[in-house]
């Protein structure tokens, strides 16, 4: 191709982009117009745990629980003490999560321990119902399901600060790799620095939509905002699902109390983490996506993100154009000395 006809090529090709662009990225303001509630959230009372916790004959009818946790209505579900060598476990009976479900949970971690405490705290979506302790945070090796670990004690967690948040993926088979904090089969995860502290009111809270993604999110040291720990779309979660919570202690220790347990199922769930930013924590800075609808999006958000993006267009042009404005002046000389080598032949 003759480089001027390739370059005007490219040039309406970027022009063509630059209409592209101009369609709406941000997430679609019209989706969810129940601004209220966004993505139909309904409490799984069957998940869910709050005070008094247990009935007047002292059970639960949705959970078991059993090791070092007991239960004071007025207070806690303390799964540990802030004691040596303990290990504790609450797991629901029912297997039915709902498909796309958000759960929140309200707990603390603290103890006498200022600087070293440990092991942990686990959150289980298991395939199936375990109520055997063991040393994973408190609950039985090679479990089948997803679990997300609070895991306060660096064992061997190079370039990692701690407390650190994981998720894994468990086979039936896999071993949790204990001497790396669970390094070898992570599947995503963040520090969460700040989370050992004794206040009520840290939350997290696990996105889940099925075939999009699954999102763990943080609010501690009583901040009252959502930050984003990760968010991955390397995760299933298979049924059944057994929701469960353990944590345990070893030579050091600390208390892993839960306030609250809420399970919600998404019935209009979100497409993406930034929908759930965008909608129920109102950053109107949430990273862009291709929109869902011929909507035009007219808010500040659509705007501040446009014009960042408009930034980077530009300087993307401008690289793309220099470019090819090099290839066009390499080829040139390369004919030129083509052209003088042949004459050079023929004289
Ligand atoms: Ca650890």
């Amino acid at each position: 191709m003759n480089p001027v006809t390739l370059l005007v090529a490219v040039l309406s090709l970027v022009a063509g982009s630059v209409e592209a662009r101009r369609r709406p990225q941000t997430v679609d303001v019209s989706r969810f117009p129940n601004t209220e509630n966004p993505f139909s959230r309904t409490e799984s009372l069957a998940h869910s745990m709050e005070k008094p916790y247990l009935d007047k004959n002292f059970q639960s009818r949705y959970y078991d629980y059993g090791g070092s946790t007991f239960i004071r209505g007025d207070k806690y579900i303390r799964l540990t003490p802030d004691l040596p060598d303990q290990r504790g476990w609450l797991m629901s009976k029912i297997p039915s999560m709902p498909d796309n479900f958000q759960i929140e949970v309200e707990f603390g971690i603290d103890g006498q321990g200022t600087s070293i405490y440990g092991d942990g705290m686990a959150i289980w979506l298991l395939n199936e119902r375990v109520t055997q302790e063991g040393p994973v945070f408190g609950l039985r090796d090679n479990f089948k399901g997803t679990a997300i670990f609070l895991d306060t004690y660096k064992n061997n967690g190079p370039g990692k600060v701690f407390p650190y948040a994981m998720i894994m993926h468990g086979d039936g088979q896999t071993s949790y790799d204990q001497a790396h904090d669970g390094l070898a089969n992570e599947i995503a995860g963040c520090s969460v620095r700040g989370l050992h502290n004794g206040r009520e009111g840290n939350r997290i809270r696990i996105t889940y939509v099925q075939g999009k993604f699954l999102s763990l999110e943080t609010d501690y040291r009583g901040k009252h905002k959502w930050e984003k720990c990760f968010e991955t779309n390397q995760v299933t979660i298979n049924k059944p699902a057994f929701l469960g919570f353990s944590a345990q202690t070893g030579e050091l220790s600390e208390y892993h109390d839960i306030y609250s347990i809420k399970v919600y199922s998404l019935d209009n769930p979100p497409a993406s983490y930034a929908e759930v930013d965008y909608y129920l924590n109102g950053n109107k800075n949430a990273p862009i996506h291709e929109s869902y609808s011929s909507h035009s999006s007219s808010s500040s958000s659509s705007s501040s993100s446009s014009s960042s993006g408009w930034g980077s267009f530009f300087l993307k042009t401008f690289l793309f154009i220099l470019v090819v404005a090099g290839g066009y002046v390499g080829f040139t000389l390369y004919r030129a000395k083509q052209r003088r080598e042949r004459d050079a032949f023929y004289l």
